[in-house]
């Protein structure tokens, strides 16, 4: 059977309700599975705006975006979020277990899922470390836990429900180096025939994506690799620079 997650952005522009200037122009790219697609632009040029796009937070005003192509204004939700995780630039748990925040997206998991999932996001070792394992409470908006324990919760959770397409928002901004080294090593494991967006604030993180859109001022001002856009982007050159 063919792979699906194929993502397709159709010349998107986007204005949130009731604003008159549209934060994202004129977007255009294709995600497919297998391959990883960076976003990266200073604060403000649209980049959590244009992921809410494919889970439908908002619709665009022009184009489209389809996903396998399907416009996602044609889909059922629940098909939607089946074939699409979205870990969020502000992570969010809410009070309960851990279980039953990982188990959030997917209740039929089993704990070995779950504990599969946290291996990868690198949280499997502070779970252990807690009395009640994957019964420890978290509380409302998980204040007891750090916030790069929160990323990678919800990063598991994602994981947990095996979609077809991932969409991390600034997602390991909150590990220190070495921890978002090896949780992206294992994560390429898992999403090998997975479509991966990300964006990053940190460049070593996205130095191997397929493609790096840069965005700017909600618009596409460049594409290409690390190394393509190293000597064509002045831009990119600023950001790395930064
Ligand atoms: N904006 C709104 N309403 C919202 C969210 C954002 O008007 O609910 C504006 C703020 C900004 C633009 O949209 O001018 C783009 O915001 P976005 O959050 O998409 O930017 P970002 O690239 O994700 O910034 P950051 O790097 O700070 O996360
Ligand atoms: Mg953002």
């Amino acid at each position: 059977a063919a792979l699906t997650g194929v993502v397709e952005y159709r010349n998107v522009t986007f204005a949130y309700p009731g604003a008159e200037s549209p934060v994202l122009s004129n977007i255009s790219f294709t995600a497919r599975p297998g391959q990883t697609i960076a976003i990266i632009g200073s604060t403000g040029a649209g980049k959590t705006s244009l992921l809410s796009l494919l889970p439908r937070l908002y619709d665009p005003v022009e184009g489209q975006v389809l996903l396998d192509g399907v416009p996602v204004d044609k889909l059922d939700r629940a098909e939607i979020t089946k074939r699409v995780a979205l870990v969020p630039q502000r992570p969010y748990l809410f009070s309960g277990t851990i279980e039953h925040n990982l188990r959030f997206g997917k209740t039929e998991a089993t704990d070995q899922e779950l504990w599969d999932a946290l291996r990868v996001a690198q949280g499997e070792s502070f779970v252990r470390e807690k009395k009640n394992g994957l019964g420890a409470r978290i509380s409302q908006g998980g204040t007891n836990v750090s916030g790069g324990q929160r990323q990678r919760l919800c990063i598991a959770r994602a994981l947990v429900t095996k979609p077809r397409v991932y969409l991390f928002d600034d997602s390991f901004s909150a590990l220190d180096v070495a921890t978002d080294a090896r949780l992206r090593t294992a994560l390429k494991g898992i999403t090998r025939d997975a479509t991966v967006i990300i964006v990053a604030q940190r460049i070593s993180t996205i130095t191997e994506a397929d493609q790096i859109l840069v965005l700017d001022n909600g618009r596409i001002v460049d594409r290409g690799t690390h190394e393509e856009l190293l000597e064509t982007s002045p831009t990119y050159q600023e950001i790395v620079e930064s």
